[in-house]
């Protein structure tokens, strides 16, 4: 397992890169051995400029910065500021989309609709608001303005959090972790992890919690839901994926990064003749949209747009030499791509205010004009079509079908109309559980490896993965998203497959779409009359790297349910803190994280975490 990558396609472009001298997210890790070690224990903190302190790890002298903070307060306060930035790139996101649907139902934009009527209207009534005898633009501007204030504190309660269930919402209340606002859990981390404020690590880890639940049942939540009233709500859909689907007789752009605002107007604008026929003139026989990461993600759930791949692929795909354009919004957009871009034709086009990257092309997007910036952007591409360098082109041949678009909405039509079928597979004990791998890639471990391995051995399991994120990515290049990858689920889950005609790991869309995860884990809790703690269920980030996943880690943990991390966050340096995160979460929220770098371990951990709470609800194991 010395290897980079599991995956050939990758694997090829690294050699190719290796070869014509560049260099990738790979060799830069490489360079940065040893990485630091008190950064890895999480025990620096640069929070004041008495400092930078750091605690020696060895117990001897400092066991104190310069204001007296211990290894706990500090490795706390840094997990702390991790998961506001996290919460805070979801709920951004969110916010946008929330601002979107203001303004196309104010007429505002262009190129949007509310594409999913019945959703807003759905929506509408959980917010309270009238909707019978108004129009959908009527309400769409009621509903996203009800939405905007929960980012600040009028209610002093996310309307979400009444989707989970009773016993739940409860147990945030007595603990005092009820999400207040999303915007105000976010700043309340930044006051509390100031020099001489927050300096009690239980305290500070129960308001990290409480900022990851208002991403998860705020922020994130809103992104997702918002987006499907706008885009869609995701079905069953096939597409393609891996490096293999950029084609060299076309005129290739990647999306990459994470909003769908913006891709999904390049996929509608992609479509338009003239368009195609400018690609055609320049030689092109037509323009291939292609998506990474996230930004890839909503789109495939959408439109079975293909996907070229996740995190650690989006240099590679550069190195094919064929990428007419390469367009960046916000997120895991790594700043290494316009170097590498550089040496071939490539053309990395930034478009968000937040977001620029020196030696990129920028064009601005705003909502208000987004057909036509969606169209100048393809332009571009198409322009760029013939400064391709001839000598420099590979393309690997892998290419794998898959399935996606599992949204609850779709996961319920698929299983007929309610959750009873999934509920009594896992009564009966054809299905074991439920667990949600998602997550980055982290050259720490061998690309796509952790993913793949632990998918792999849950399903045969009996265990019913769902996914989002890179992890799904991951997924569906190894042919677990079709159908057919029933053969390698275990006897329960692979018969109850095929008798549904799904795969045995669902794809249920970005990493804000965890939201959906959430959703669903909460039905089937109050399906059973049970918390969800007591769900025969877990969560799993085999590759994780960014501080979303860390604010993800700690809303799943936070609604109940057993995480592993299988890269380490950086904790360990401070004794009771960890002790706190791997075991004293347990008592107060009924759920833990573990750590395991092996993913065949952390498969057997999750495992035997299913099967006692299947005996917990008296259910055979
Ligand atoms: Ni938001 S956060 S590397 S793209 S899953 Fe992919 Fe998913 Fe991690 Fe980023
Ligand atoms: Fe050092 Fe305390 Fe300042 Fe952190 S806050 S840098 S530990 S003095």
């Amino acid at each position: 397992m010395g290897e980079k990558s599991v995956d050939q396609a990758s694997l090829k472009m690294l050699n190719k890169a290796a070869q014509e001298g560049i260099e990738t997210a790979w060799d830069r890790y490489e360079k940065q051995q040893p990485q630091c070690g008190f950064g890895l224990l999480g025990i620096c903190c640069r929070n004041c400029n008495m400092g930078p302190c750091r605690i020696d790890p060895f117990g001897d002298e400092p066991q104190e910065g310069v204001c007296g903070a211990t290894a706990d307060t500090i490795a706390a306060r840094n997990l702390l500021r991790m998961i506001a930035a996290g919460a805070a790139a979801h709920s951004d996101h969110g916010r946008d989309i929330v601002t979107t649907l203001y303004e196309t139902a104010a007429g505002e934009t262009q190129g949007y609709q509310i594409k999913d009527e019945g959703k807003l209207r759905a929506l509408a009534a959980e917010f309270g608001i009238p909707e019978e005898g108004r129009g959908k633009e009527e309400i769409a501007r009621d509903l996203a303005r009800e939405a905007m204030e929960e980012f600040g504190m009028v209610k002093g309660k996310l309307q979400f959090l009444n989707r989970a269930p009773e016993k739940r919402r409860q147990l945030w209340e007595k603990v005092g972790i009820t999400p207040r606002g999303v915007d105000r859990e976010i700043v309340e981390v930044m006051h509390r992890t100031h020099i001489g404020v927050d300096n009690d690590y239980v305290n500070l880890t129960l308001h990290g919690v409480r900022t990851a639940l208002s991403d998860g049942w705020g922020g994130s939540m809103f992104a997702t839901e918002f987006s499907d009233v706008l885009f869609g709500t995701p079905q069953p859909i096939k597409g393609q994926s891996n490096l293999g689907v950029l084609k060299e007789d076309q005129v290739n752009i990647v999306v990459h990064g994470h909003e769908p605002v913006l891709s999904d107007m390049i996929v509608q604008a992609a479509r338009e003749d003239d368009l195609l026929a400018a690609a055609q003139e320049k030689g092109a026989n037509g323009i291939n949209v292609c998506g990474m990461c996230c930004t890839g993600n909503e789109i495939l759930m959408r439109h079975g747009v293909p996907v070229a791949g996740n995190f650690l692929q989006q240099e590679l795909a550069v190195v094919t030499g064929v990428v007419d354009a390469m367009v960046v919004d916000v997120q895991c957009i790594m700043p290494a791509l316009t170097q590498v871009a550089r040496c071939y034709h490539t053309k990395v086009i930034s478009t968000s205010p937040k977001a620029r990257f020196p030696g990129a092309d920028h064009v601005p997007f705003s909502e208000q004009t987004a057909l036509d910036t969606a169209r100048k952007i393809i332009m571009m591409a198409i322009d760029n079509f013939s400064h391709r360098k001839e000598e420099l082109i590979q393309i690997p041949d892998e290419e794998m079908e898959y399935m996606a678009g599992f949204s609850v909405e779709a996961i319920i039509k698929a299983l007929g109309g309610s959750l009873d079928p999934l509920l009594d597979a896992i009564k009966a004990g054809q299905i074991k559980g439920i667990a949600a791998i998602v997550g980055c890639n982290n050259p720490k471990i061998s690309h796509d490896y952790g993913h793949l391995t632990l998918t792999r051995e849950l399903i045969k399991n009996d265990v019913l993965v769902v996914q989002t994120g890179c992890a799904a990515i991951a997924c569906a290049k190894a042919g677990l998203l079709l159908p057919e990858a029933a053969d390698e689920a275990g006897p329960g889950l692979g018969a109850v497959c095929k008798a549904l005609g799904i795969p045995p790991v669902l794809h249920m869309g970005s990493c804000v779409d965890i939201s959906r995860i959430l959703v669903t884990a909460a039905a089937i809790a109050n399906a059973l009359g049970v918390d969800m703690s007591d769900l025969p269920a877990a969560g799993a980030a085999p590759e994780w790297m960014s501080e979303k996943a860390v604010s993800i880690g700690s809303y799943v943990i936070g609604s109940g349910i057993f995480t592993v991390l299988g890269t380490v966050p950086p904790v360990l340096g401070a004794k009771k803190f960890t002790e706190l995160l791997t075991q004293g979460a347990q008592d107060v929220l009924g759920a833990a994280f573990a750590v395991e770098t092996d993913p065949m371990k952390a498969a057997g951990l999750i495992l035997e975490h299913i099967a006692a709470k299947r005996k917990g609800l008296g259910l055979e194991s």
